[in-house]
């Protein structure tokens, strides 16, 4: 069936690719076009979600694909292609690769979709979105990465776990790069309008934003093979709805943050505003001086990967 516009197309039809188009389509939000190397893969995966149409009642449409040329129209390309870490691959290994598997596809959406916005979701996160915003050359707005509204849905639930009430009534934000140095912002965190920090005593605090850091760890060690899906999904199908229906919703993300929280032209985690033209505002919020340390370490950190990276990429171009 024909997809109807505006469609989002979802490179990579892994794990998370192919949950964020169930999420997208089951949540009635925008068509789908999934896409991967792999032949066959995507048009099974499309297929079995439309079987899947009639129970769940919705009338939007997926279909699979192996080639480039049907991203033509896209209005947002989520990038989730990419390779899992394998024994004895090396970070610089899995950094090289992904890279270079980023590079492929960014070229590919900027012959095929120069409009549209990019939602990276490969990891190393902070360092593929820069890859991407640089190999697209498309404005910083309508390049921008996923993390944050993950971290902050992982922590949401850990506070309403340990205070027994519905995650819907718990807000956190968590901030900076996607990785050991991520920013939980517990001065932000609120339970039905209250600060958790008056329902929580700090040393469990700590424990919860330790646990909010290695979140994406917890459930690879359960899960034994690959990563989280469901959650990453989830966040990604909220982007997508905020950008689509206009939103002008700020939501942590990673984004070009030029000025904002002292940085000077770096992507990173911060508190943005989504709407039709993509990334339209950072938004600073106050920090505590704890926070603002953190901050600065975290960003040190991603700007050393980018250094990294650009090392990597020019020894092996
Ligand atoms: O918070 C976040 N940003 C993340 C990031 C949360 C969860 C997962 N995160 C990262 O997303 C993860 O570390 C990976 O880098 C990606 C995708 O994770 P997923 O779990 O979906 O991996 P899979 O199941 O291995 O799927 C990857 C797919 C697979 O089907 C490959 O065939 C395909 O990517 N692939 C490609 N598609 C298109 N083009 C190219 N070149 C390509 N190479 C591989």
């Amino acid at each position: 069936m024909k997809l109807r516009q505006p469609f989002v197309a979802v490179i990579g039809a892994g794990q998370v690719g192919a949950t964020t188009a169930q999420r997208l389509l089951e949540k009635g939000i925008a068509d789908v076009l999934l896409f991967d190397v792999v032949e066959g893969m995507p048009q099974g995966k499309a297929l079995d979600l439309m079987e899947a149409a009639p129970i769940e009642g919705h009338d939007r449409r997926v279909t699979g694909t192996n080639r480039y040329e049907d991203l033509r129209g896209a209005e947002i390309v989520v990038v989730t292609a990419g390779l899992p870490r394998k024994p004895g691959m090396t970070r610089e290994d899995l950094l090289t690769m992904n890279a270079k598997i980023i590079r492929e596809v960014c070229l590919n959406v900027k012959a095929q979709a120069p409009d549209s916005k990019l939602i990276i979701v490969t990891n190393p996160l902070d360092l593929m979105t820069h890859l991407a915003q640089k190999v697209t050359g498309f404005p910083h707005e309508r390049v921008f990465g996923m993390a944050g509204v993950l971290d902050a849905a992982r922590m949401r639930y850990f506070i309403a776990e340990r205070l027994e009430v519905t995650p819907k009534d718990v807000e956190a934000v968590v901030l900076g790069g996607h990785g050991d140095l991520m920013v939980p912002v517990s001065s932000h965190s609120k339970v039905s309008g209250c600060p958790v920090r008056d329902r929580i005593p700090a040393s469990e605090m700590a424990k919860i934003e330790q646990r909010t850091r290695d979140g994406g760890a917890e459930i690879v060690a359960l899960l034994k093979t690959g990563s989280a899906f469901y959650a990453p999904a989830s966040s990604v199908a909220e982007m997508v709805d905020a950008i689509l229906k206009d939103r002008k919703k700020a939501l942590p993300l990673c984004a070009f943050v030029k000025g904002a929280y002292g940085l000077d032209g770096v992507y990173f985690g911060v508190p943005a505003q989504l709407g039709r033209q993509g990334v339209e505002k950072v938004v600073e919020i106050p920090l505590d001086e704890a926070e603002k340390k953190a901050m600065a370490l975290s960003a040190n950190k991603v700007k050393q990967g980018i250094e990294e990276l650009e090392r990597l990429l020019a020894v092996s171009a």
